[in-house]
């Protein structure tokens, strides 16, 4: 179908700029087009290999507006501020929660104070992104998103939106419709509001003015992002190495690789590095930096989850405390795995200098793990528990369980943990005689 060609309608962009503006929302116009460049950034991805496993086909709907609503000509981008300096855009339209996500956010509210809860400190803590401590961003997001569209259609144009669910690739064109540019460490930057912004997109063939927005360059021969980035993930004008990036490690289903896992640190969940160092995300004099009140305080897993309290979540508390965070999509047994992960980083640079009553916990964590009925949890257990700082109590431990592992691949696991604990060994003895330490920094 062609694109229907009336001429630009001022009065119904304003009109849709507003009714978005009420919702919290900033909504910016482009051309239902595919953005100069876009096609070609994906194209060079995907030869390199950076897809990540969840991303959609690579086909035309990823970057042509036309393939998605035939006869589109507007593209609205949509944004909502979830932290910084753009917390108080988004809180008086915060919420909406429905009735059944408010009775889960009540229930993780009352078992976190529940006195079965392990003592907040010193046990370890994990660390979640901000964006997935609280709601879910599809559902934030989706349901304005949703009313955007349906503001269009009530006025006879057809809308279709997307919040990370389609095929297009949303930075892409919230920077093609001016509400930001995208900065070196690959996030949408908007002036005065910073990069913590959820996005979406409704593509619509309403005749939409389209925004003529201020340019922006937000970058400017800083590079703090780059240095920050404990993957180095980040290469030139805003490409992120899936591959290394700590965010994708946390998401993918198949295991980590081995040489990621020290990089991950304590983060089950998502990376915020390179949006903590960003200059844009400062937060104006005098104000603190405060997660949005659009994310909830009262549900999901928060930003520092008790690690051996999530390993022993079953199904049912898992969905209550972790059900409405978008940290939960890809299941228990991911999160379950990237807390093993984060107590073997715990392990080898905390465990030492921690009270006896905590190394026993997080000790007898590692060893249920190593029994987790699960392959891929034994497989990661299997690791964590060579990063023990007593190598001889690591070694015994997966002796004992390599005995009568029957699974090739976590038997495979555990003879590569007990050559990481020789290597520890052969370490301890080489800092005896002066060499660096087995262990590193911990972020
Ligand atoms: C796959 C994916 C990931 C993957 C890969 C990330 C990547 N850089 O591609 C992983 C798992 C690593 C990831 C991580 C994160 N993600 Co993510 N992710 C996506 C997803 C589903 C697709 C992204 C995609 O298509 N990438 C392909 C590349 C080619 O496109 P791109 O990312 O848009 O960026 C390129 C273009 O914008 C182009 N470009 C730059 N300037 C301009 C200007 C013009 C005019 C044009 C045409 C193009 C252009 O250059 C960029 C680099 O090549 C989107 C949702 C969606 N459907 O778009 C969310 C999305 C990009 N993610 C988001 C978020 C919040 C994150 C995290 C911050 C989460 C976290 N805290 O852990 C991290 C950030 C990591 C980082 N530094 O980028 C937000 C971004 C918000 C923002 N302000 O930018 C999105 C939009 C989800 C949403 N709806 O809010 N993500
Ligand atoms: S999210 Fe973390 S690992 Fe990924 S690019 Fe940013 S700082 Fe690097
Ligand atoms: S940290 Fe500096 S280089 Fe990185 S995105 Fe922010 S302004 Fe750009």
């Amino acid at each position: 179908m062609a694109a229907r060609e009336d001429a630009p309608d001022a009065a119904l962009t304003r009109k849709v700029v507003d009714f978005a503006a009420g919702l919290g929302l900033y909504a910016a116009v482009a051309p239902a087009v595919p953005p100069p460049g876009l096609r070609r950034a994906l194209r060079r991805r995907a030869v390199l290999g950076w897809r990540a496993e969840f991303e959609p086909p690579e086909d035309e709907r990823r970057w042509n507006p036309q393939a998605v609503l035939p006869g589109a000509t507007s593209v609205v981008a949509l944004a909502l501020p979830y932290g910084g300096a753009g917390a108080r855009a988004a809180a008086p339209t915060a919420g909406r929660p429905a009735a059944a996500a408010g009775r889960r956010a009540r229930a993780a509210a009352a078992e976190r104070a529940a006195p079965t809860a392990p003592a907040p400190a010193p046990f370890p803590r994990g660390r979640v992104s901000r964006y997935a401590a609280g709601w879910d961003y599809h559902r934030l997001m989706g349901w304005r998103a949703a009313a955007v569209a349906a503001f269009l259609t009530a006025h006879g144009y057809r809308a279709v939106w997307q919040v990370d669910t389609g095929p297009l690739a949303e930075r892409a064109f919230a920077a093609a419709a001016g509400l930001g540019a995208v900065g070196r460490n690959g996030l949408l930057i908007m002036p005065g509001l910073g990069t913590q912004v959820f996005l979406g997109l409704v593509v619509t063939d309403a005749p939409l003015r389209r925004s003529r927005p201020a340019p922006f360059d937000p970058c400017r021969g800083c590079d703090l992002c780059v240095r920050a980035c404990p993957a180095d993930a980040l290469g030139t004008g805003g490409a992120v190495d899936t591959t290394r990036c700590i965010s994708y490690a946390t998401q993918r289903r198949d295991d980590i690789p081995l040489d990621q896992r020290r990089a991950l640190g304590l983060w089950i969940w998502g990376c915020d590095v390179c949006q903590d160092v960003c200059p844009h995300n400062r937060a104006p004099a005098g104000a603190a930096l405060q997660p949005s009140r659009a994310l909830g305080a009262a549900c999901g897993p928060g930003e520092r989850p008790d690690l051996i309290g999530l390993l022993r979540l079953g199904k049912g508390a898992f969905r209550r405390r972790w059900g409405s965070s978008a940290a939960a999509w890809r299941g228990r047994p991911v999160l379950q795995r990237n807390a093993l992960v984060a107590l073997g980083n715990w392990s080898r640079t905390r465990a030492a200098g921690a009270p006896p009553e905590v190394r026993r916990a997080v000790w007898q964590a590692l060893l249920r793990g190593l029994f987790a009925p699960r392959p891929e949890l034994r497989r990661h257990a299997a690791w964590a528990v060579a990063q023990w700082p007593d190598a001889a109590a690591a070694r015994a431990a997966l002796e004992e369980r390599c005995a009568v592992e029957a699974d090739p691949g976590v038997r495979a696991a555990l003879e590569e943990a007990l050559a990481a604990c020789a290597a520890g060994d052969a370490a301890a003895g080489d800092a005896a005689a002066g060499a660096p330490q087995r262990g590193g920094a911990m972020r």
